[in-house]
């Protein structure tokens, strides 16, 4: 998920040195546990359609089964069965015995940090094993509704959270909805009930979605097109982010991680219809800090030069995310709002609408301050609840996060890969 520009950012820093490494989200690692043909099946945009469609059904094992499915829906906890998840993924770089050193206090604080790095790598896990089906199998034709749903099904599969009794998907699941823009519009864009977009061969679709693992979320984003014209315009992107990740560290102001990322960005141009574009960097879309919970921690990472002094501290996570456009750079707010999300400093006032009142507490319950979509609501059987939700939107209880597009006619491309800023030297 993407943060605008607006967004306050505060906070100073301290501490020192090093760096942090993620894989290179266009190389991904090929799944061991992955013995069906999904495994060749990266680059959805070079398969042509000869593949026979069938369902395979999952493979039953004595013991249970240890292969990922297709779609997937082996929960990791079945595949990884010691609990400890690829480093590799969200950071390859950690050294866990260099936080066991001396103190009572230093180890306490080292066996909070492996837990939560514990989690961050089986969400990681979820995520890769469903980008790698997804990227395989979205294919022109479908609608965007069973792109969406394939994803979402996986994803609660795969934490082992279906998130339909209360308070399950509080505990592991989608970290946010599953943002499915086209062409023009960037970031915040998933269906709603009743949507029959249909995804076209000359569609460029960023597909943003995140996994959790009792609230930490990893959100990554790739972009996918099936026609060569675009390659530029993706490969603008990925080399932002690419540059983004090489970028940060302990106590990189993210002012100079937003000239690196634009440096990037605006050395690709690409030829539509005879005529030549620059790329643009979205300059008001932003990477992010994440904290558990919470899609933004209030940091910003910008993905243009920038003044910003904020530096990246030891223990964050960052969200690295960035945008190129063939349009004005710019993005606003269009079409019909889908993601919304409890505020954390949601004001305690009484609301007369009997219809917001139930559903702040369905919110509560199972999202809690975790963005979630209109789709969410209806699938946990609520009907109705639009004056309801609005109701909350206007108290600033629920933030409204409405589609973020570009000039109508240009194209948008996005990357993203989590982060954590991390000390690494023994
Ligand atoms: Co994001």
């Amino acid at each position: 998920m993407a943060a605008q520009a607006t967004e306050d950012v505060a906070r100073l820093s301290q501490s020192i040195k090093n760096q942090t490494k993620t894989v290179d989200q266009s190389t991904p690692a090929i799944n061991e546990n992955d013995d069906s043909e999904d495994a060749n099946e990266e680059d959805a945009g070079n398969q042509n359609a000869s593949k026979k469609k069938k369902k395979r059904k999952p493979k039953k094992k004595k013991g249970g089964s240890k292969t990922q499915t297709s779609p997937p829906r082996v929960p990791v906890s079945n595949l990884f069965p010691n609990g400890q998840y690829p480093e590799g993924e969200l950071c390859d770089y950690a050294n866990d015995n260099h936080f066991r050193t001396t103190s009572e206090e230093k180890r306490h604080l080292d066996r909070s940090n492996n837990d939560f790095l514990q989690e961050y790598r089986q969400g990681a896990e979820v995520h890769r094993q469903v980008r790698q089906w997804a990227q395989g199998h979205i294919k022109p034709g479908q609608t965007l509704t069973e792109i969406a749903e394939g994803i979402e099904d996986s994803v609660r599969a795969l934490t082992g959270h279906p998130g339909l009794e209360e308070g399950d998907n509080i505990k592991g699941g989608m970290g946010f909805p599953t943002g499915l823009s086209i062409n023009h519009c960037a970031a915040h864009y998933t269906p709603n009930a009743g949507n029959k977009v249909v995804l076209q061969q000359d569609d460029v679709m960023k597909v943003d979605f995140g996994a959790h693992i009792n609230g930490r979320i990893v959100d990554s984003a790739f972009t996918m097109a099936f026609n060569p014209v675009y390659d530029n315009l993706l490969a603008a992107a990925k080399d932002a982010t690419n540059t983004g990740i090489r970028e940060a560290g302990i106590d990189v102001r993210v002012g100079d991680i937003g000239a690196a990322i634009q440096e990037a960005m605006e050395s690709y141009e690409v030829e539509l219809s005879g005529q030549t574009y620059p790329v643009k960097s979205i300059k008001n879309l932003n990477g992010h800090d994440i904290i558990q919970h919470s899609i933004h921690g209030g940091k910003s990472i910008p993905i243009v030069k920038s003044s910003d002094q904020t530096k990246m501290e030891e223990g964050e996570i960052f969200a690295i995310e960035t945008f190129g456009s063939t349009g004005k750079g710019y993005v606003r707010d269009d079409l019909e709002t889908s993601h919304y999300a409890k505020r954390a400093d949601a004001p305690n006032v009484a609301l007369r609408v009997s219809s917001a009142r139930s559903l702040l507490s369905t919110i509560t319950k199972n999202f809690g301050t975790l963005p979630f979509c209109r789709r969410y609501l209806d699938r946990l059987g609520h009907e109705k609840y639009l004056l309801g939700l609005n109701n909350l939107v206007q108290s600033g209880i629920v933030e409204a996060y409405p589609p973020l597009c570009d000039i109508k006619g240009s194209y948008t491309a996005q990357f993203e890969h989590v982060s954590p800023v991390m000390d690494q030297a023994a």
